[in-house]
């Protein structure tokens, strides 16, 4: 097409990427009459320095930003981009260059970022997690087991003195991290102030009666100016953790976040709301372990990274890849879905298990895992038929049993809030 032919510039098969290119990984797929190299070339192109058109005038040093699109597989391309492309420290630049207009551009039909390996020259101007999973075991005195934690369902509706008796009755059942809900934050019914006095209160009593560790992940997800003063309200008042509905409050704000949280020593515990807006179809969007990713990079200490068992989408090697970008510290490639990832001196983050589980479920769940993992049973603790804190219980004593390698029915002999959980639940994967 005339005036376009520029685009297969973006184009450059024997490219060999030198160590500080950042690489991004993607599927795609040509629009109707668009040759494989012409889409690659409009990625690649409008991704990095191109446009639609040949320009009257292209200075020589604008060629040293040009992004190459060097291996095409199938329906998979890897595109090198020049580190000087990338602002130092500045996490949503990133996503407007690699996850921007190319989503929208007519050349394709389809358009998936898979993977990006960030070079150490990039991941060396973030953070990374303040605590880490060993940070997070030693603040909680958990050296080994599966941190547990549970939301007070129905997800919003209580006030803050009901939600606080239910977190304590979740505390005394055994639980560690008492979580709001994703759409919990400071609604006229459950003021942010009030639950965090009311909190407050409780984890104190429940520490003091337990001899254990107790703490919650508290919703401050708001306008940024906000979340800061949430931020310091929950400082105030000892907590360790604040949680942030990381999507929609987008990367600067967890940016902003890191900066506030991390002066007051405190966690991060990232809720993914609308992550499958963009990640769950197969040909479109973005990967939730290249969220995942980014998310370790900004300095989140865990994520959900989804059960493979409960009652939403994502399967068990996409759970397993999730954790491995998340816990490792030389990611290995996989073809066609992850780049190597050597993160450095960037500490792991606990991959968070969470969405239709039950005491009945929970070893399925840390055969998936591991050990290394925050597991949330929410409506399977206070759906138990003796209550919140007799299904904290049996979903203890089902950790206890995994962690001995002894089948539920066998331990729930001598366990009885197991075998009642067994009896209402059974190993059923809801949906
Ligand atoms: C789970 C949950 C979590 C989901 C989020 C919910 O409650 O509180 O938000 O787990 O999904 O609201 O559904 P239940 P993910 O345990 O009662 O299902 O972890 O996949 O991001
Ligand atoms: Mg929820």
């Amino acid at each position: 097409m005339a005036g376009t032919e520029w685009y297969t510039d973006f184009v450059d098969l024997g490219y060999r990427p030198s160590s500080s290119d950042l690489l991004a990984l993607f599927y795609f797929e040509p629009a109707a009459g668009m040759s494989k190299e012409e889409a690659v070339g409009r990625i690649a192109s409008e991704s990095s320095t191109g446009t639609w058109t040949t320009l009257f005038k292209l200075p020589p040093r604008m060629k040293k930003l040009m992004a190459k699109a060097y291996e095409i597989r199938g329906n998979c391309v890897k595109i090198a981009y020049p580190l000087d492309l990338w602002e130092e420290g500045n996490a949503p630049q990133l996503l407007s260059g690699i996850a921007g207009n190319i989503f929208g551009m007519k050349a394709l039909n389809n358009l998936r970022l898979l993977d990006v390996s960030l070079p150490p020259a990039y991941t060396k101007h973030f953070k990374g997690p303040r605590h880490g999973m060993s940070g997070i075991r030693s603040m909680m005195r958990v050296p080994k087991r599966p941190l547990f934690g549970a939301v007070p369902k129905p997800k919003v509706g209580f006030t803050a003195a009901e939600h606080a008796q239910i977190g304590y009755e979740t505390w005394m059942g055994g639980f560690d991290l008492v979580k709001d809900d994703e759409n919990l934050t400071s609604q006229n019914f459950n003021r942010f102030s009030e639950r965090v006095k009311l909190m407050t209160r409780l984890r104190d009593k429940a520490e003091r009666e337990t001899g254990e560790r107790k703490d919650a992940l508290i919703n401050i997800t708001a306008e940024t100016n906000e979340m800061q003063k949430r931020a310091k309200l929950l400082h105030d008042n000892g907590w360790r953790f604040a949680m942030i509905d990381v999507v929609v409050a987008g990367t600067a704000s967890v940016q902003t976040l890191r900066e506030v949280l991390g002066d007051y020593g405190m966690a991060i515990h990232a809720h993914r709301a609308m992550h499958a807006s963009f990640d769950r179809n197969p040909k479109h969007g973005m990967t939730m372990h290249f969220l995942a990713k980014l998310m370790r990079l900004i300095g989140v200490d865990q994520i959900h990274a989804g059960t493979a068992v409960g009652k939403l989408v994502g399967g068990v090697s996409e759970v397993q890849l999730n954790a491995a970008v998340l816990r490792e510290r030389q990611v290995k490639p996989v073809a066609n879905k992850l780049l190597a990832q050597d993160w450095g001196s960037i500490k792991p983050v606990f991959p968070v298990s969470s969405g239709g589980l039950h005491p009945g479920l929970v070893p399925e769940v840390m055969h998936i895992l591991g050990n290394e993992c925050v597991i949330l049973v929410s409506g399977g603790i206070h759906g138990h038929p003796k209550g919140t804190r007799a299904g904290a219980i049996a979903s203890m004593q089902a950790c206890d049993a995994a962690m001995q390698r002894i089948p539920l029915p066998e331990y729930a002999k001598k366990h009885r809030e197991l075998a009642q959980a067994l009896e209402k639940w059974g190993a059923m994967r809801p949906r």
